[in-house]
């Protein structure tokens, strides 16, 4: 693949045209900026950290059943994607209140959103990206309804899938934004995904593991980014198994017997059918996704679980 022209520089990436037709290569920078530019500097590292993490998490996505620009990783900080006729609306999903949010509406900061909450912003650097009802992204001609009911539903859907897969590798994922475009008529999710676009508080010590770090000084920048990196980088070898052992129905479950007793007699007359079982998590090296059931299976067979009293379930995380 040959790069060629530039086609455009944004404040963290170059886009670059290719000798395929439809195929472009992003160029990760080290620059960073905040505050709508006024504020700038370099982090030494992490175009490189940004590439790997968009790839391993686009290609996460996309096995996922999210359609991504993404196609492959081409060096250390260049990605090939397609070409997406963007958007010009960024959308924000937020589980925590944090930054702009926070600002806007007094929230304390990481006060938990009842539910995701979704916002548009206009992507337009002049105006300093200002938030968009779907009134004003209507009245712009920025997307249709339609279109404006894809991308939130696929926003909400990649929330749902990368809250627990940062929990597994020990963040918090507060809020992210991301960016959509059209290919052959058909929505794409687009842009990245780094520390550079949403917010990650590590899930032990609370600690700030983002852009924030740097937006606000907080020292130890280029650390941070790297240890996200690691921990992306780290689990996606091998895969996470979980399973869910429970007694079998109609099974005398002694344990769910005397809790369900003990629950009445604590005043919780509406509880019935407690069952209580055992939860297991392990990790397999080396072992294909579609394999992967059938070995658990047996474990759960031979040790485990007891087959004869007890059911399981097993879930692979791939
Ligand atoms: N974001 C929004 N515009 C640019 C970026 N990077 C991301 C922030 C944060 C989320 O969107 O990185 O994760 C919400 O940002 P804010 O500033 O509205 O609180
Ligand atoms: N990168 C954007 C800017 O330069 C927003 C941010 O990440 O703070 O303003």
């Amino acid at each position: 693949m040959e790069k060629k022209e530039l086609i455009y520089e944004g404040k963290a990436k170059k886009v670059f045209a290719t000798d395929e037709p439809g195929k472009v290569i992003h160029e990760f920078k080290d620059d960073a900026t905040a505050f709508d530019g006024r504020k700038r500097g370099t982090v030494a590292g992490k175009g490189r950290a940004n590439a790997q993490m968009s790839d391993i998490i686009f290609r996460y996505l996309d096995k996922k059943g999210v359609h991504t620009h993404h196609i492959k990783l081409l060096s250390e900080t260049e990605i090939v994607t397609w070409w997406l006729e963007m958007f010009k609306v960024e959308i924000t999903v937020r589980n925590y209140a944090a930054g702009s949010l926070a600002k806007r509406l007094g929230y304390a900061e990481r006060t938990q959103m009842r539910s995701p909450l979704v916002e548009f912003y206009y992507k337009s650097d002049e105006l300093g990206d200002p938030m968009l009802s779907r009134e004003h992204i209507h009245e712009l001609g920025l997307a249709t309804d339609e279109e404006l009911d894809e991308i939130k539903a696929i926003a909400l859907k990649v929330n749902d899938i990368l809250v627990p897969y940062f929990a597994a590798r020990g963040l918090t994922l507060a809020d992210f934004k991301l960016e959509f475009g059209l290919r052959e008529g058909r929505i794409h999710l687009g842009d990245e995904f780094s520390p550079d676009v949403c917010r990650l508080w590590d899930a032990e010590t609370g600690e700030i593991m983002d852009k924030d770090r740097f937006r606000q000084d907080l020292g130890r920048v280029e650390e941070t980014y790297a240890e996200v990196l690691r921990r992306v980088k780290e689990e996606e070898t091998g895969l996470r198994v979980s399973i869910y052992v429970s007694p079998k129905k109609g099974v005398l479950d002694p344990a769910g017997q005397a809790a369900l007793g003990a629950l009445k007699s604590l005043g919780f007359g509406e509880v019935s059918d407690v069952q209580i079982g055992k939860y297991i998590t392990l990790r397999l090296e080396g072992v294909e996704a579609d394999k992967a059931g059938e070995r658990v299976e047996e474990m759960c067979e031979r040790l485990l679980a007891n087959p004869i009293i007890e059911d399981y379930r097993i879930d692979v995380e791939d």
